[in-house]
């Protein structure tokens, strides 16, 4: 069987971790594009020049030319520029959407059945122009927000803990960013959820709402730390595990940018919603039943999401 190739739309940050993390899982032959010339193409030698010390076999390429990424079975967007100081949301939204456009037209002509997961901000938006700058199914088209901000719940809560990562489950829901909604009785350890840990006393609830506060201002933190560009390495390591969940046919259950149809009360928006993912992509949205708070949460997510389609709208009208 021909290995899998995976195509990595941005060659920047996350992109070459991406290419980095898709060779040592050895999930196929890995094509970095970029408009950058020679970024890569840099990255990609570097990283087949570190296949030999660790032993695993996958071709890297860097192109500018998107025929290199034809019958790509997963393509992974990064492509696009980060807020700079003094650029409101709608700035970075017309820029971006610009790049989408692009990005949508190449996968449209050259990787048409692929998997298509959008990690580029902002993130709702993004992934809703994307899908509809292709024109590829909506449940192959995704967008990586809810593995990562999961991810850093969990990381939060076992190191509170003290216990293993592996033992800590959480559950996110909405948009990606300040509005986003860590739902803490259905986060648990050892299937013990956050609610009933407050009152075996393992945390006061001021420190779990603190833990969840921190979790929304994820991005923010790392920003703040790193000065210049944004979190890279556990986004990669997200977006690579839900090219893995596909690629493997897993079914893992991960939240995701989705596009929904009803669910949630949400038409026609992409929102993080609990998701199966597998070989035909997203197979399914989990709905769960929410009680108000977290209704009242959600709605407020969703509105931002919201605001951000239709900054898109207004500046291309024709993406009704
Ligand atoms: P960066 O290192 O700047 O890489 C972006 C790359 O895109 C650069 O190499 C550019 O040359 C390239 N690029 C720009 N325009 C085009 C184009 N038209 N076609 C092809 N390539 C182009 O950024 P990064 O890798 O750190 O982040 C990439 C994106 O991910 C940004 O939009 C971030 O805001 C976003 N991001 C999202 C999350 C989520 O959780 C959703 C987390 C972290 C970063």
């Amino acid at each position: 069987m021909a290995r899998n190739k995976i195509a990595l739309i941005g060659a920047g940050q996350i992109g070459g971790t991406l290419a980095h993390l898709a060779g040592l899982k050895e999930l196929g032959d890995v094509v970095l594009f970029d408009i950058a010339e020679g970024t890569p193409e840099g990255k990609a030698l570097d990283i087949a020049e570190s296949a030999p010390v660790d032993g695993f076999d996958a071709k890297l390429s860097g192109t500018q030319s998107y025929e290199a990424i034809a019958g790509a079975d997963v393509v992974i967007v990064t492509a696009g520029v980060p807020r700079k100081p003094g650029m409101s949301r709608d700035d970075l939204v017309e820029i971006n959407l610009k790049v989408m456009q692009q990005v949508g037209a190449g996968i449209a002509k050259y990787a048409p059945d692929a998997f298509v997961i959008c990690i580029t901000n902002p993130l709702d938006a993004m992934v809703w122009a994307l899908q509809k700058f292709s024109n590829l199914p909506k449940n192959k088209v995704v967008g990586m927000a809810g593995v990562l901000d999961s991810a850093r719940f969990r990381h939060f809560l076992a190191d509170k803990f003290d216990v293993s990562v592996k033992d800590v489950t959480a559950f996110v829901l909405g948009g990606h960013g300040d509005t986003m909604v860590p739902l803490t009785r259905y986060s648990t350890v050892a299937g013990i959820p956050l609610t009933d840990l407050v009152k075996m006393g393992w945390l006061t609830q001021e420190e779990l709402d603190q833990i969840v506060q921190r979790t929304r201002d994820g991005g923010a933190e790392i920003v703040s730390l790193l000065k210049t560009g944004s979190a890279f390495y556990a986004p990669a390591a997200s977006a690579i595990q839900m090219a893995e969940s596909y690629l493997k046919d897993q079914k893992r259950v991960l939240p995701c940018a989705a596009h929904l149809s009803g669910e949630y009360g949400v038409d026609g928006l992409y929102c993080g919603v609990p998701t199966v993912i597998g070989a035909g992509g997203i197979e399914r949205v989990v709905e769960i039943d929410l009680n108000g708070d977290e209704k009242a949460m959600l709605d407020h997510s969703i509105d931002a999401v919201k605001g951000l389609v239709e900054a898109c709208q207004r500046i291309s009208p024709d993406l009704a």
